[in-house]
């Protein structure tokens, strides 16, 4: 079957005038006004060159982001090496809101959620995968084996087992008793603890300078039957353009979704601003809309094409991996609120 091309050109109106309205705090940041394609930034995309391969990550997934850098480093594709980084966490059974061993929805099901973009503009995504670990690999299949960008539930399960994935149950017994013990008293509301949001997201650049990224939860613990977040979302979880660069985000997923976040990302960046400022901008757009955001996370990182990377986020914590000329650190994010 011939695979849909996702349409690489893309442009937002009025990007340009809002990306001078960023919040004061943003406004020592540097934003870049020299555009991609000039001379100057040619030659200075060149010299990083010599910086590729590069994996970020959200939050201190040290393990994940060593695997996609050690990958890289072995001249692995961005797509191979972000997909195999995120699988370190589908199957870390401890981590409770990615893969197997993730917190179950209020009826008692692990769902999880995923996609993939490529360098070439492709994507794919699963969502309400209920049977199945490596749902980063499926939204890859499903990019790359049908003509569409997302399967959802059955639909994606029965696809992956013709495709060889494993059968499985998601929900261990640690997440149950937790699960259990949420049951007696049921919070309902759908705020994320903001120190528990471990949706990973991963973007790659690899040794050509080649960018892809993959994005993989289990979504919000405890949320109702059949939710869906940001994070197989293309444009909101996961966004790149191989001209540009690349975003993801972790956090609130509705929110995420509601301004478009890693797309909006990209496009500042298209439109001149270094990937500091374009996260700055962005999670601007959802503090100054929605009072309630002292409530609820999120966080973006975003890398461009020269491989400069940046990280915003609303509460203080929130940390993110870089693997750069093979060494994997941990970086604490910008953020709007301090943690008293
Ligand atoms: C979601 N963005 O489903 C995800 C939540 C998250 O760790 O980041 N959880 O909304």
């Amino acid at each position: 079957m011939k695979r849909r091309k996702f349409i690489k050109k893309t442009a937002l109106t009025g990007i340009g005038i809002a990306a001078g309205t960023v919040l004061s705090a943003c406004n020592n940041n540097s934003e870049k006004t020299t555009s991609i394609h000039s001379t100057e930034e040619k030659n200075t995309m060149t010299n990083m060159r010599n910086q590729f391969p590069i994996a970020i990550c959200t939050w201190a997934f040290t393990n994940a982001n060593a695997k996609a850098g050690e990958e890289l480093s072995n001249n692995k594709s961005a797509l191979d090496a972000a997909i195999s980084g995120v699988e370190v966490e589908e199957e870390n059974l401890k981590n409770t809101t990615v893969g197997k061993g993730g917190a179950p929805d209020r009826e008692g099901n692990v769902t999880l959620d995923a996609c993939v973009m490529n360098s070439d503009g492709d994507c794919g995504a699963v969502v309400c995968v209920n049977t199945i670990t490596n749902v980063a690999a499926l939204a890859r299949k499903v990019m790359e084996e049908t003509p569409h960008v997302m399967l959802a539930g059955e639909g994606a399960e029965e696809f992956g087992y013709r495709q060889g994935f494993k059968k499985e149950n998601l929900l261990t017994e640690a997440s149950k008793r937790d699960w259990e013990e949420w049951k007696k008293s049921p919070e309902y509301k759908p705020i994320i603890n903001i120190e528990n949001h471990d949706t990973i997201g991963m973007l790659t650049i690899d040794k050509n300078g080649d960018i892809a990224g993959a994005c993989t939860t289990s979504g919000l613990s405890y949320k109702m039957k059949g939710r869906v977040g940001d994070s197989p979302i293309i444009g909101s979880g996961l966004f790149l353009d191989n001209e540009i660069g690349g975003a993801v985000a972790t956090g609130m997923g509705e929110e995420v979704m509601k301004t478009v976040g890693s797309f909006l990302i990209v496009e500042l960046m298209r439109n001149g601003m270094s990937p500091q400022a374009a996260c700055e901008e962005a999670i601007r757009r959802i503090v100054t809309k929605n009072k309630r955001h002292k409530d609820f996370q999120i966080a973006y990182i975003a890398i461009n094409k020269a491989g400069d990377v940046g990280s915003y986020c609303i509460h203080e914590g929130f940390t993110y991996m870089k693997y750069q000329n093979g060494k994997n650190e941990n970086i604490k994010s910008g953020f709007v609120l301090k943690t008293v």
